[in-house]
């Protein structure tokens, strides 16, 4: 392929233990972060065990059913409380606007406790801290996004099809507002992006095969995080569904997890397997990223706010209720230890009436590379 020329060999660095990362330790966690940083992308293998994988991939099928459930009497209910404030609203299948917790949509994460609790995982936490804010939390939870089987022979050209685009924030779409339902809107980071990683799709392959590019691997554009188009941009001539040069296929054994950068191009991929590619996507996020406000509607339900249930918050562990606390009914997050440590130490710092010499302090001559590794880098 000619085109392949001109991809530059760092966008083909290790982006998994399979693929080079070595195994255990700080290293491991650089390794990622490096690709993150470079490609825009990695993969953490295995973050559900060998053994565990169908028993979670059985609950989040359960999960599923029973959110359905659950989905259908809320709406009634707000179907009700709309008829209360408006007797005359014409209400069809579409979406009903979601009033406030306790009566906006059930948050995915309810009825798939059995998966929660890998979210918090510490090789993916790591990651998603060093990548964003040592305060981060989940900010969109879909547990319906399985790659099913085409079940049919398919065309050249079908398998040519792609569905380019990045995620929230930076999905210019920001998924089908209207002049008549302007709230149903999770609002997009204006073009050209600024260079700052916003938050992390991850994509947990839960089998129950390997993840292939016969069986539904992510496509993805290693790079494009750091181009100033979209295959979305209005003006940007780019055919969302062509392929393009440098492309390729997550491969990652069962169980594993693909995190992105929000801004990478990237496509679901057609599983031409006997079997559903079972998956669930969660967005990481900093604190400072409004997500109940405008950033939640997701394929699973028709709502733009999501809450967790008491009880469902109750039984969570400590690790996992940080990451879902702004969600969680009758909670209010607060920054958590991390970040006040640092506010500590700058006020302290600010109160000594020591009077220093900043001579040596030439602004914008130290790089952000030269700060990290001053810093501590991933380990801080
Ligand atoms: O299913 C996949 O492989 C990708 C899913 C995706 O792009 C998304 O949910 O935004
Ligand atoms: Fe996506």
């Amino acid at each position: 392929m000619p085109e392949l020329a001109n991809i530059d060999d760092r966008l083909r660095i290790p982006y998994s233990i399979g693929t080079g990362i070595p195994k255990g330790g700080d290293e491991e966690i650089e390794g990622y972060l490096q690709s993150l940083r470079v490609q825009g992308f990695c993969v953490v293998e295995r973050v559900i065990p060998e053994d565990q994988v169908s028993t979670v991939r059985e609950s989040v099928h359960e999960g599923r059913r029973l959110l359905q459930q659950d989905r259908e009497a809320e709406r009634s209910k707000r179907i009700e409380l709309e008829r209360q404030r408006n007797p005359d609203a014409e209400i069809g299948d579409g979406p009903v606007r979601p009033p406030m917790a306790p009566d906006a949509e059930l948050c995915d994460i309810a009825r798939n406790e059995t998966f929660a609790e890998y979210l918090a995982d510490s090789r993916v936490l790591r990651v998603a801290k060093a990548m964003l804010d040592t305060h981060v939390r989940i900010s969109q939870t879909e547990v319906n996004k399985s790659s099913r089987p085409a079940g049919e022979a398919l065309s050249e050209e079908q398998l040519r099809r792609r569905g380019w685009h990045s995620d929230w924030p930076h999905d210019l779409t920001a998924y089908g507002p209207s002049s008549e339902e302007p709230w149903k809107h999770c609002g997009a980071v204006a073009q050209p992006f600024p260079d700052v990683c916003m938050a992390l799709s991850t994509v947990w392959y839960l089998g129950p095969e390997n993840v292939t590019p016969y069986n539904g691997g992510t496509w993805i554009v290693p790079g494009s995080h750091k181009d100033p188009r979209n295959p979305r941009g209005p003006d940007d001539g780019i055919d969302e569904q062509a392929s393009i040069p440098g492309e390729f296929q997550i491969s990652a054994p069962a169980g594993s997890v693909f995190m992105q950068d929000t801004r990478i191009w990237h496509s679901g991929a057609i599983n031409q397997s006997e079997h559903e590619r079972t998956a669930v996507v969660c967005r990481y996020a900093p604190w400072w990223l409004s997500g109940n406000e405008f950033g939640n509607l997701h394929s699973g339900g028709h709502s733009l706010r999501t809450y967790v249930p008491r009880e469902v918050y109750a039984g969570f562990s400590p690790e996992l209720k940080l990451l879902y606390r702004h969600l969680a009914e009758g909670e209010e997050d607060v920054l958590q230890s991390e970040n006040q440590h640092t506010a500590a130490r700058a006020r302290e710092s600010r109160e000594s009436d020591r009077t220093g010499d900043n001579s040596q302090v030439v602004a914008g001559t130290m790089s952000m590379e030269q700060w990290e590794c001053e810093h501590g880098g991933s380990k801080r």
